[in-house]
């Protein structure tokens, strides 16, 4: 009954555009001459015709800011090439501010965009640059592609009477958002296993996000008047209430109120016939309004009180066109400028397809204009409760082991996407360069509910899939552990943050064994296929695990995480949790209050015995509580001598519900 016609996989593939056959520069590189090849970043693969990209000497670049004309910058060398190519405009990538020494330190006011005639052969224009000694670097401006996947309009009579579990806002599809609290409902996905979700509801009790957090929606433009989301939207408070056509805050951009439109150079549009909902479907799961009594929920979307984090719209794609890489890179410093410390990114080239010049590992792209903006972001110091900005992305949807470029770099978080059954899907990416995994979703001929939901256009919900949609969920949780950052008046290191969001995860691996049949809707033949996955290919290769929002709570506040197995007798060796596994610690008791223990349904006395805590939860649930230790001192077969000191530690426990004897703990 569900007519599910998503078009699944290549979230944004470089389009294969051929350019002029050429034997001798075949790919744009020539092994004539390597000097001038090796200035090249990439190829011509893909790119947009009529422009090349440059990297100048500082002294140039100085001079193009000043040149009257494209042919007369008072660069000899440059003056005669551009009049023997026809160049007819120079103008910097980079929108710069004044005093913008971050900028400068990273070099981006000496990239500049040369415009030409768009039937000149790009590969010919390129050498001819690339033999001026003041050019260092030529970088093509490779074509993104405008996402494609399709959205399945969510039902709203779905939504009648299916609540599952614990949830604790009013919104009506809570519930079938699995995504962020899975019980394990057969209905939403056959073989959907409990606890294969980001366990938000537990990380929600202590924060729903703040408004102080601003993410950058790298995306298609978000529906800044829907329904779910307009209160959760960045506000350019300089542009808001201005003059139309005006540049009210003189930042560069004309009526910037929610974002801006760098494929228009405009204001954001947004469910043109060429748009997907892409924007809207991934903005909605990092900030959809919480507790408004619609729709759905969003991981930071606040909880009903105007204290949601805030999208910024930062759009590469416009009803079906989308920006090259100089227009990416200015996006993306745009998000720097205007406070983002949050940059999430579903977008990227499969890495065989980067049309980058002169390796596999592409360490040329380490000189691309992109590269070095996202380096930029990482830089820019927007909220207190972080020293930069922290960039997220999607692994991508060729089911190939590597990531996508450019979330194979190490510096970028990439997501790998995992299904209700919290086992990796069929279109992941994994292996190199992947960090950890989210729920990504599952289509299946009979349900769409297996996918991740979340807004679609004007007012509407709906069903899509995808790391696309796994990278929301980390760029939400990050948001939360920056609200509570902030709540605690703590401010984390870009690194720090990194390594809290890496490890504090469930184990992935424990279950990937075997192999299982799935569908995927074939794109080609345009109908539902089958075909096996061996999951032991994705051992130790989907990241550090799956990302649960409470545990980097508990690693924003520095309290130790405990699991504990649901109606397990559990005996925990709370030495190897605390201190450095050596530490001369002696148990004395646990402190357990009994608000909690009624919600994590601790039955009987919690025993102290061998130096292990025993305890027994039947309720699955996260609650802090503190044991007494005596640190030192201890004498051997129990007993404190002189010199131990009773000290007073918080652990978090986490009680999850078991699978099939592995679990998730
Ligand atoms: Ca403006
Ligand atoms: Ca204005
Ligand atoms: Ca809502």
């Amino acid at each position: 009954m569900n007519k599910l016609k998503l078009l699944l996989s290549l979230m944004v593939a470089a389009v294969m555009v051929s350019c002029t056959a050429d034997p001798i520069t075949e790919g744009g590189v020539t092994k004539v001459d390597d000097a001038v090849a090796k200035k090249l970043i990439n190829t011509s693969l893909s790119a947009a015709d009529g422009r090349l990209i440059l990297f100048v000497d500082d002294a140039t670049a100085e001079l193009f800011a000043e040149a009257e004309s494209a042919t007369s910058t008072g660069v000899e060398a440059f003056d005669s090439v551009a009049a023997e190519i026809g160049i007819t405009a120079i103008e910097p990538v980079f929108t710069m501010r004044e005093n913008d020494d971050l900028a400068r330190e990273c070099d981006l006011h000496r990239w500049y965009v040369v415009h030409f005639s768009e039937d000149a052969d790009l590969d010919e224009v390129a050498r001819k640059i690339a033999k001026i000694d003041e050019v260092q670097n030529i970088e093509f401006s490779t074509l993104y592609e405008a996402p494609k996947m399709q959205c399945a309009e969510a039902d709203p009579a779905m939504f009648a009477d299916t609540r599952a579990g614990a949830v604790s806002f009013n919104d009506p599809m809570l519930s079938m958002q699995w995504h962020y609290n899975n019980t394990g409902n057969q209905q939403i996905f056959e073989g959907a296993v409990a606890g294969a979700d980001i366990n938000l509801a537990a990380a929600w009790e202590i924060t729903a996000g703040r408004p102080d957090v601003i993410v950058a929606v790298v995306d298609e433009g978000v529906d800044f008047r829907h329904e779910d989301i307009a209160d959760n939207m960045w506000v350019n408070e300089g542009e808001y209430g201005g003059l139309e056509g005006v540049d009210d805050d003189d930042n560069g951009y004309i009526d910037d109120i929610h974002g801006y439109n760098f494929v228009t150079n405009g204001t954001i549009s947004c469910s043109r016939p060429g748009d997907s909902g892409h924007g809207h479907h991934i903005a909605g799961t990092i900030a959809a309004v919480n507790n408004n009594g619609k729709g759905v929920c969003g991981i930071a979307g606040g909880s009903g009180k105007g204290d949601g984090v805030r999208i910024m719209s930062v759009q590469y794609s416009s009803n079906g066109q989308a920006v090259g890489t100089d227009g990416m890179a200015k996006a993306i410093k745009y998000a720097a400028d205007n406070g983002a410390s949050i940059l999430q990114c579903s977008w990227g080239f499969p890495t065989k397809s980067a049309g980058l010049a002169y390796d596999n590992n592409f360490t040329s792209g380490d000189f691309a204009v992109e590269y070095q903006a996202l380096k930029y972001f990482m830089r820019s110091k927007n909220c207190p409760a972080l020293d930069g900005g922290v960039v997220i992305f999607a692994a991508g949807n060729d089911g190939m082991s590597e990531a996508c470029y450019p979330a194979a770099y190490n510096e970028f978080i990439a997501v790998t996407a995992f299904g209700p059954d919290g086992l990796p899907t069929y279109y992941t990416n994994y292996g190199s360069g992947c960090n950890v995994a989210a729920p990504g979703g599952m289509a299946h001929p009979s349900s769409d509910a297996g996918q991740v939901l979340s807004i679609y256009r004007s007012n509407k919900y709906g069903y899509m899939q995808g790391t696309s949609m796994a990278c929301p969920h980390v760029s939400g949780v990050a948001a939360l552990a920056l609200s509570y950052a902030l709540d605690l008046g703590k401010t984390l290191t870009l690194p720090q943050l990194k390594s809290i969001l890496l490890t504090s995860v469930n184990d992935i691996d424990a279950n990937l064994k075997g192999s299982k049949e799935i569908y995927y809707y074939d794109t080609t033949y345009k109908n539902w296929s089958s075909k096996t996955l061996n999951y032991n290919n994705y051992r130790t290769k989907m990241g550090t695990g799956m990302i649960d929002a409470y545990r980097v709570l508990m690693g924003v506040r520095g309290t130790t995480c405990i699991p504990v197995m649901l109606g397990d007798d559990a005996a925990i060796d709370v030495n190897a949790y605390l201190g450095d596994g050596d530490v001369n610690l002696k148990v004395m008791e646990a402190d357990i209050d009994d608000a909690t223990r009624e919600k994590l349904g601790i039955e009987g006395d919690v025993v102290i015995a061998d130096n292990m805590l025993c305890i027994k939860c039947t309720k699955p649930g996260c609650a802090t509580i503190k044991v007494k230790l005596v640190a030192g001192g201890k004498k051997p077969g129990g007993g404190i001598t002189i010199g131990g000191m009773l000290i007073e530690k918080e652990v978090a426990l986490i009680v999850r519900e078991n699978n099939s004897g592995n679990g998730w703990l």
